[in-house]
């Protein structure tokens, strides 16, 4: 064989390759219902979970009132697992149902514990809880078990469990910022909330992770009129934190809300945009695109892969 016919044999082997590398389902990658608020998580069975709220064709966020779970083991092919709460499951919950807004999942030794803010009487801004349902699968079989007391009304929770096990609730909007420790039961809390320092124009959804020994706070920001998502970092899981900015612009919705997660060695982010309804506000679509890091921590603007607002 020459060298020109072997040369041009190789390229169309590295073409082949790198199509393959770049397969991926395309935003938004919900499309048979509207999704938004996506917390990703990956279990012990190596599927990558997704659990993020249901907007409903037409209404409103108050009219939210179930949730679904998302997998996939590739990126490109996604199993709804159906419903897996409503909020006529809540007994404690506001009897008008309605306003399941965005939760999050945590696994610790055989059981999934799915937190969800809802709100218990009829004046929905005062009276969130955040509601916990256990299971012992991912993403079936959940049975709520109450809610978390001792907590002030803040909605979008967020659960990380450090290296050394112990487990931080997160929250925010519409009130201040606050984390507090959990107890082992995940169920109850232990000591004060504790107000976190340097989330620079939090509006709500935090969500924390650890890379690299190094705490990370995202967060959805007041940006007028389209929210933009910032990002934080820390040495200690209760802050003080260090904004260092927007990582993602704007999409063509006002709230933005999402999570970051590594998956077969890349790291990516979750969030959400109107794509699918022409930028309807309370009809949203989930989306992914790739993450990239510094040497020194610090995150690169995610590209989006579908259209944005400045
Ligand atoms: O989806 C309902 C609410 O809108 C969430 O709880 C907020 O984070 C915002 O995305």
């Amino acid at each position: 064989m020459n060298y020109t016919k072997y040369l041009l044999i190789a390229l169309a082997i590295a073409s082949v390759g790198s199509t393959q590398a770049a397969e991926r389902a395309p935003n938004p990658f919900i499309t048979h219902m509207f999704t938004a608020d996506p917390s990703a998580h990956v279990w012990e069975d190596g599927r990558l979970y997704v659990y993020p709220s249901s907007d409903i064709k037409g209404k409103g966020y108050k009219d939210m009132d179930g949730y679904h779970v998302f997998s996939t083991d590739d990126m490109i092919t996604w199993k709804d697992h159906g419903e897996i709460l409503h909020s006529r499951d809540v007994e404690w919950g506001r009897e008008q149902g309605g306003w399941m807004w965005a939760p999050d999942c945590a696994y610790r030794d055989g059981t999934y514990y799915y937190y969800f803010p809802h709100p218990s009487g009829p004046k929905a801004k005062t009276s969130w809880k955040i509601g916990v349902a256990t299971s012992t699968k991912p993403a079936s079989d959940f049975k709520v078990q109450g809610y978390i007391e001792g907590l002030q009304s803040l909605i979008d929770p967020c659960v990380f469990i450090d290296d050394d096990g112990q487990a931080y609730l997160y929250r925010a909007g519409p009130g201040a910022p606050h984390a507090v420790k959990l107890k082992e039961n995940m169920m109850e809390i232990d000591g004060e909330e504790i107000e976190q320092i340097g989330l620079d124009g939090i509006r709500e959804g935090p969500f924390v992770f650890k890379r690299n020994g190094i705490y990370y706070t995202i967060y959805p920001d007041d940006f007028p009129k389209f929210n933009k998502m910032r990002y934080a970092m820390s040495d200690n899981p209760l802050g003080p934190w260090e904004c260092k900015g927007v990582f993602l612009d704007s999409t063509d919705v006002i709230t933005t809300h999402g999570s970051c997660v590594e998956y077969k060695g890349q790291w990516y982010l979750f969030y959400h945009n109107g794509a699918l309804s022409g930028g309807k506000a309370t009809n949203r679509s989930i989306c992914f695109d790739k993450v990239f890091f510094n040497d020194d921590g610090t995150i690169n603007k995610v590209e989006q892969t579908l259209g944005k607002n400045k």
